[in-house]
């Protein structure tokens, strides 16, 4: 049986390259030439552990192999983005795009008995639209919407969940939501799963699985939306915030996450407006969180621009030009590389447009900095950032940061959205 995985990205390469893993032939399907040619070579074009041990083994040992042109298989995994767009003055309409220009992709090598499951993360309905995608551009085949259990296509909705940094270890241990059009469809893609996946694979509806996702994401950014109103009401009110979270989730019942700069990556920050978009009357909670959150980095540029103020008041001699400010940390989460849709470098972005020339920033993942507004700042290592600057900003709990003996950070003006050096 070969398996097809359309689209070799953060989801699709590791997927892809652990069911070869398995020694099943796996062929790999992606529009970036590049990124085909790199997989080919064994190597990979994304950054995520251990990842590049099982790429360069499933194609050294012929199971993997990446083409940008879609061939014939058993079965066709479609993991592309769904970002978000602006449409009729609503700015979060989910974009399926991307999965509409991969079904069009595969439609044509269909064959009755293939399997199609959608692992990208989609608003509801979305399976069912891929589905009608796919037999209008193949008359000739039947589908699940139409012939039900007799149909010669199955298909499915398989989210993927796994947590970046940790991806090739979650996507065999994780459980997985099998949402099929059909019950056959549902068993089709267990019996895939079940290749690789150690955890359990429970069925259920392709509408049901395509909710729990975005579920999931909404809970974690609800609960985040709620430490980071804490963090806010605590500030005001003179508390730690982050003795009170540790205290308050000594209760057995009690789990709050952390507050930090804001939610970035691609999933939080993106999925619960999938909700919100098709019932907005309704979800009252999920978009008040998804705007909490969004508030949070202004809100940091807002503590930065009054610890500058203080600074300025004690030292009357100085102007503001002549203030020097770390930022520490860009990633949109700890101990990555990734930067894209990051609020911390949304911040450190805005602090070194208005202090160009004098702005440090340290961000020990990366080698240089990335251009636009932060060209204007330089990179130094920890150590140079602490001793030169007058204003901190802690913006990533990123591990050489927490290792950093609390008394040698002695900078008077401290604004720190993770409680790394402040307790
Ligand atoms: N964050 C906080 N406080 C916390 C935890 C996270 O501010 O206590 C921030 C992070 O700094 C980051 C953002 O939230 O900016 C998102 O990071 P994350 O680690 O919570 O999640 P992602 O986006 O890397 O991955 C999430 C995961 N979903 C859940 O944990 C419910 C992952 O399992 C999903 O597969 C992934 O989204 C996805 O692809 O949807």
């Amino acid at each position: 049986n070969t398996i097809s995985v359309i689209g070799l990205g953060y989801i699709g390469l590791p997927t892809a390259a652990v069911i070869a893993s398995r020694r099943k032939q796996v062929i790999g399907v992606d529009i970036n030439q590049r990124a085909v040619e790199t997989i080919n070579r064994g190597d990979i074009h994304i950054v995520e552990p251990e990842l590049d041990i099982v790429v360069h083994a499933a194609v050294k040992e012929g199971y993997l192999r990446a083409t940008t042109t879609p061939e014939p298989a058993d079965a066709f995994l479609i993991a592309v983005p769904t970002p978000f767009k602006a449409e009729n003055g609503n700015d979060h309409v989910p974009d399926l795009a991307y999965i509409k220009a991969a079904s069009q992709a595969v439609a044509p090598v269909l064959k009755q008995g293939d399997l199609v499951i959608l692992e990208s993360t989609s608003p509801v309905g979305a399976t069912e639209q891929m589905a009608a995608w796919l037999a209008e551009a193949r008359p000739d085949l039947t589908f699940p919407q139409t012939h039900r259990e007799d149909s010669d296509i199955r298909i499915a909705h398989c989210p993927e969940r796994v947590l970046p940094g940790h991806v090739v270890r979650e996507l065999v241990e994780n459980d997985r939501v099998i949402g099929g059009m059909t019950a056959k469809c549902s068993a089709a893609a267990t019996a895939l799963y079940q290749i690789f996946v150690e955890g359990e694979c429970i069925t259920t509806t392709a509408r049901t699985a395509e909710m729990a996702k975005l579920t999931e994401n909404s809970f974690r950014d609800v609960n985040i939306a709620f430490a980071n109103e804490l963090s806010i009401i605590c500030d005001k009110i003179d508390i730690s915030v982050w003795e009170l979270i540790r205290l308050a989730n000594r209760h057995p019942r009690v789990n709050i996450l952390q507050p930090g700069p804001g939610v970035g990556g691609h999933c939080i920050a993106v999925d619960p407006w999938f909700i919100v978009s098709e019932t907005p009357e309704e979800a009252r909670l999920i978009r008040t969180a998804r705007e909490v959150n969004d508030g949070k980095p202004q809100w940091v540029i807002d503590k930065v621009n009054e610890a500058v103020g203080k600074y300025l008041s004690a030292n009357p001699d100085k102007t503001a030009r002549d203030v020097t400010i770390a930022c520490f940390g860009l990633a949109f989460k700890p101990d990555i590389d990734d930067l894209r849709e990051s609020p911390a470098l949304k911040i450190a972005e805005t602090i070194v447009a208005k202090h160009p020339g004098r702005s440090l920033v340290v961000e020990p993942n990366i080698e240089s900095l990335p251009g636009g507004a932060l060209a204007d700042a330089r990179l130094v290592d920890e150590m140079a950032a602490l001793e030169a600057a007058d204003v901190v900003v802690l913006l990533v709990d990123h591990k050489p940061f927490k290792q950093i003996p609390l008394d040698q950070v002695t900078a008077d003006y401290l604004v720190d959205s993770r409680g790394v050096w402040v307790a």
